[in-house]
């Protein structure tokens, strides 16, 4: 069980500060703290095709970050 405030990992049952949560870090073994996210964390952007995040910072450098060239 996690406290208040925090999230389990689905899998790995780690607990984590529900602010890491899709912050587009994975902190969970399992990666679950990066699933199943509306989207994406602050500063990131979201591709809509391939659901990967990417950060905002790269996002219309010329170089197209998600798999489909969505964040171009
Ligand atoms: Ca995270």
């Amino acid at each position: 069980m996690c406290a208040a405030g925090e999230f389990a990992c689905i899998v790995s049952e780690q607990c984590i500060s529900s602010g890491a949560r899709c912050n587009g870090v994975v902190e969970c073994d399992d990666g679950t703290d990066e699933s199943n996210c509306e989207g994406c964390g602050q500063g990131f952007f979201h591709c809509l095709k391939s659901s990967e995040c990417v950060p905002i910072s790269q996002r219309c450098d010329g170089t197209p970050q998600c798999t489909h060239g969505e964040g171009k």
